[in-house]
Formats: structure tokens, sequence, C-alpha cells
């Protein structure tokens, strides 16, 4: 895998309940942290690892790994490499929604380190004056890189608060661990952004296990093995939800196991296709670069670029 591939595991539970929470003519995006979004808006395993592969069979032809992996088809608008980023554009797609009166929403993902951008800020202020209809989720999972939240944020309780300064509403969601009650509060609050036309900051409590990206050595450096283990222990969205379907009588250990294999088969099957599949070719890289320029749009020509014409 060339480049950086930035991991979402402790974190599946937001990306599903993102998906089951949103409407058909609803929007998406999301930041660097954004794999578990992807899997959840149906792009495939085998084309996420060709990306990652750098394969010319991945969704992006192999040209973006990590850090663009997107389906248009499924309204889900990518990762967003630079911190916040994702944000105006989050506003954009719902300026565009209202513009056009086509119904649906725009759910904006971002981490807690991305809070301190001007962008994110100047964007939740455009929002609420124009009444948009984004809901802005904070994917609090404690660190930015290998910094805590504690040291790169001045708060009182939490960071949704803020909103307040812009007559926002917000919601703190601890449970993020915990499926169907994550869903009840992301479907409330979606529910509030759609009918009131206006944007609402929710911040769900999570955590990831592994380090910053695949290759981040000091992954144990800046957080103690325990502080993992206890995540592990008492919060993870998966053995959650398996625990709580089989005290309800929904699902058996062994089918559990099943499906189990049956994720690690697709997984394995991806693997392979990735490695079999043909790297991009030389007079492949200036195609797709930009979709006006390779269809010859008027818009090439003079310049401006934009997607709802
Ligand atoms: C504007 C900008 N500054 C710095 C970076 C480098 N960078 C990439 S991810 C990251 C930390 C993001 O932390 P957070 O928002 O909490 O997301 P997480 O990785 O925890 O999901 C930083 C500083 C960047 N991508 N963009
Ligand atoms: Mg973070």
């Amino acid at each position: 895998m060339g480049g950086w591939f930035v991991m979402s595991i402790g974190q599946e539970a937001v990306a599903v309940a993102v998906r089951m929470a949103m409407k058909p003519a609803d929007h998406s995006i999301s930041g660097a942290r954004g794999i578990h979004h992807a899997l959840a808006s149906g792009l495939s395993m085998r084309e996420i690892m060709a990306e990652l592969f750098g394969k010319a069979t991945g969704s992006n032809g192999g040209k973006s790994g990590n850090f663009g992996l997107h389906h248009p088809a499924r309204h889900f608008w990518g990762i967003q490499p630079t911190c916040a980023a994702q944000t105006p554009i989050a506003a954009g797609l719902a300026f565009q929604m209202k513009y056009h009166n086509t119904g649906g929403m725009a759910f904006c993902m971002l981490g807690e380190g991305s809070v301190n951008q001007g962008v994110f800020h100047e964007t939740l202020n455009l929002s609420q004056l124009f009444g948009l209809p984004v809901l802005f989720l904070i994917e609090n999972n404690q660190y930015a890189m290998g910094t805590s939240q504690q040291r790169s944020s001045a708060y009182r309780d939490c960071l949704a608060r803020r909103a307040e300064a812009y007559d926002m509403e917000w919601q703190l969601v601890e449970e993020g661990h915990d499926l169907p009650t994550l869903y009840h509060h992301i479907a409330t609050a979606a529910e509030k952004v759609g009918s009131g036309q206006k944007p609402f900051l929710l911040e769900v409590s999570t955590y990831r296990y592994y380090g910053f990206h695949v290759a981040d050595a000091n992954a144990k450096r800046y957080r103690t093995p325990e502080e993992i283990e206890w995540h592990r222990e008492h919060r993870d969205p998966l053995v959650f939800l398996q625990t709580q379907l089989i005290n309800e009588g929904a699902i058996t250990m062994g089918e559990i196991e099943a499906l189990a294999e049956e994720a690690k088969s697709e997984a394995m099957d991806a693997v392979h296709f990735a490695d079999a599949s043909p790297c991009p070719t030389l007079d492949d890289i200036t195609k797709n670069v930009y979709w006006e320029v390779d269809h010859r749009t008027a818009a090439s020509k003079h310049g401006v670029h934009l997607f709802w014409t």
C-alpha cells in the first residue's frame, strides 16, 4: 500500500448510524478518517482495497488512495484530507439542495481536532445565517494525531457547546459505541435539520484503537495501553452490539461467528483482487482529474467549474 491508510477501527457505529439515518435525497461527506463512511456508503471492499494498492481497478483508478475514497452514486462526497475542508463543501451541498428545492440535507463528519480551523467557524456562521440543512457531526475520538483534546482545544464541558456562539442547536452524545442509542440521537437531530431547515452541531464520543494512521509508531506513547484496553473492554461498538443482540435473542453466537468469517473472507478476496489487478498506465495520469476538462465542456474553456449547472 502506498501513502497513508487511516483506520476507523473503534468508530464503526458512527458510520452505520449515519447511513441508517440518511434518506435517499441526503448527502454526506467526511474528513481524513472516513473509511468507515466509505464502506457504509456501499463502496465495495474490492474497490477500496484496489484503491489503497494504487491499482487501476480502485474506486479512483488508483490515483487517490485513502484520501479520495468517495461514492457519488450513493451521495458520499468522500474523504477530505485537509482538516475541516469538508465543512464548507457540506454547506455548499446543503445550499444547492435548498436553492433548487430538491429536499434532502447534508451530513458532515469531522474530527474533534478539526474544530479549531477558521473555516469551520466561518461555515457554522453562514450555515446558521442562511438556514442551511447540515448536520455537523464531531467524531470525538479524543486525539488529533498524537495530541489530546485537552492539549489542543479551549472549551467548557464539550466542543459542541461552541454552537451557542452561532445560536445553533447542539447536543453531546456519549454513547458512540451503542448503535441503537446513537442512531436514535442522530436521526432525531437530522429530523430537526431537515424539517427546520437549519444546521445542528452534534458531538459523539468515540475512540480509535490504533494510531493516527497505519504507520503511526507512537500510537501507544501519547496514551496508556490501559486506556486502549479499557475502551476495547467496555466500549467496543461491535462487541456491544453483539451482546445486545444475543441478550435480546435476535442472533446466536454461531450466526455472529459465521458473519465474522464471511467478512474476513470478503476482505481476503479484496486483497487478492487488488494484488492481481493491473496498475494504471502512464496515459491515465491526466484522465479524470477534472470532469469538465475530460468531457470538454464549456466550463473547461472559461475555467469555471461547478457541480450542478
Ligand atoms: C489544515 C490541516 N492541518 C493539518 C493537517 C494534518 N492533519 C491531518 S489529520 C490531523 C489531525 C486530525 O485530527 P481529528 O480532527 O481529531 O481527526 P481524527 O484523525 O482523530 O479522526 C492533522 C493535524 C491537515 N490535514 N490539514
Ligand atoms: Mg480525533
